[in-house]
């Protein structure tokens, strides 16, 4: 496959990259550096030591004698870029990561929301728009997230891929349909992964786009086979409090002997996957297009359900660091289950890799070993959800112990 990866950079991107390429696939990557310069802009960098994007992709061709292919450019602000792009590339399958991703940093302020809401649905929407003119018949693979359903309101009610069967009931008359499951999103960065999935639905609708949107739950870990192949290919740890998440945080804090952040009660449950997964995930997609004119399929791309404090908990067990309840800057519910089905991606192949395979033990080896570069005074999460929300600081009974 011709395969185009957008934000190819990024923690996501550039394992896919290297996994599409070492499966060879003739891979091109787009990436416009937003992520590295949301580093400058917060003082904060990832806690390994990720190389220029040039020195990542010679360092490829050395390890592994294949050439991955790079352009810079912004693919919210320059369509007319991407569409020659497009048709000079020539795509059979394009890999969307090109989002602003992180939800506390959605919510910091009105600049980062307008920011996020901007790039995510014009990077959406440029593609989109430049695949009609440019690759009709190119598949596009979004990244999307498990948070366009929400959390709290099911009951333990499974969440289906992406469509639900209904009854509707209007004027006395009564109609079956299957309609997109109601969205409910919980930060300003959510909330674009839902409005990305009405521009998905039109495009396929309108011009027979194939369209696959991967739900995916909070991804963990940090390398990958091939990113373990030279040091600079290494992947990006992030561990701050804006794009730091929250298994890989709980790691990274228990490898410096740092008290682990729960937010609020803990009872939040979310989704999880394993990068190596993630990468197996977005290619066995790519294997798998719709058909044209198909509706949008989506996926569910997790393995596992697990409660924020179970985590903190599992991760103190293994290493003595103590838990430490905080005051939770989001407004979400403080304690929901989760259900979700994912039997697509089960058929389709993967072998999910869980908590329980050592992998937790290798992450918090990559945190020690980069221990000297990380800055204590990054990991509190500062961004709150509203004014009035509780800044994430101790609780009284966690300072009390
Ligand atoms: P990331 O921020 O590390 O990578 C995103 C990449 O896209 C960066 O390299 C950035 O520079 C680039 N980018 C952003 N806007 C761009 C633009 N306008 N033009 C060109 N390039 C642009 O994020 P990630 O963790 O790799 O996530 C990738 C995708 O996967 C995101 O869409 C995210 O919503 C989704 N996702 C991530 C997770 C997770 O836990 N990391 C979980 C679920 C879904
Ligand atoms: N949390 C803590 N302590 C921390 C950090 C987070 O208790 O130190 C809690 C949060 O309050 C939240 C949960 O852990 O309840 C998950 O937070 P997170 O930062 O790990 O994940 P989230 O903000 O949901 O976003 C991440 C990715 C995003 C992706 C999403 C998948 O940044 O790109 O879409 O996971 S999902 O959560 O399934 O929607």
């Amino acid at each position: 496959m011709r395969v185009l990866v957008l934000g190819g950079d990024g923690f996501c991107g550039w394992p896919t990259s290297l996994h599409l390429s070492a499966r060879g696939h003739d891979v091109t990557i787009i990436d416009n550096f937003a992520r590295r310069r949301a580093d400058v802009e917060l003082g904060a960098e990832s806690l390994t030591p990720i190389r220029p994007l040039e020195e990542r992709l010679r360092a490829w061709t050395e390890v592994s004698g294949r050439r991955v292919g790079f352009q810079e450019l912004d693919v919210a602000r320059d369509p007319e870029g991407l569409t020659r792009a497009l048709a000079r590339l020539r795509p059979d399958t394009i890999v969307h990561f090109a989002e602003q991703r992180a939800a506390p940093y959605s919510m910091k302020s009105a600049a980062h929301k307008r920011y996020t809401v901007d790039n995510n649905t014009s990077a959406t929407h440029n593609l989109l728009s430049a695949m009609v003119e440019a690759c009709p018949d190119a598949h596009l693979v979004h990244l999307g997230t498990m948070g366009v359903y929400g959390y709290g309101k099911t009951k333990g009610m499974p969440i289906p891929e992406g469509y639900l069967p209904a009854r509707l009931r209007s004027g006395g008359m009564e109609a079956e349909a299957e309609i997109l499951y109601p969205a409910d999103p919980g930060s300003v960065y959510h909330m674009t992964k839902c409005l990305d999935q009405l521009l998905f639905y039109f495009y396929a609708k309108n011009d027979g786009l194939r369209v696959t949107d991967l739900h995916q739950g909070v991804v963990w870990g940090t390398s990958t086979p091939e990113t373990d192949l030279d040091e600079r290919l290494v992947n990006r740890f992030d561990y701050d409090g804006d794009y730091g998440t929250v298994l890989n945080r709980f790691l990274m804090q228990a490898a410096i002997g740092h008290p682990l952040t729960v937010h609020g009660t803990g009872g939040q449950t979310r989704a999880f996957i394993h990068i190596r997964d993630t990468v197996r995930c977005v290619e066995l997609a790519a294997l798998t297009p719709p058909r044209r004119g198909e509706r949008v399929r989506i996926l569910n791309q997790m393995t596992e359900t697990h409660r924020v404090r179970d985590l903190a908990r599992m991760v103190s067990a293994m290493t003595g660091v103590p838990v430490q309840p905080m005051g939770n800057p989001r407004k979400e519910a403080p304690e929901n289950d989760l259900v979700v089905v994912n039997d697509t991606l089960l058929h389709l192949g993967l072998k999910p890799t869980s908590l329980s395979d050592g992998l937790m033990e290798e992450v918090i080896r990559v945190a020690q070993r980069h221990a000297h570069r990380c800055d204590r005074s990054k990991i509190a999460c500062t961004s709150r959800w509203t004014a009035t929300d509780q800044p994430a600081e101790a609780t009284p009974q966690a300072r009390a112990g």
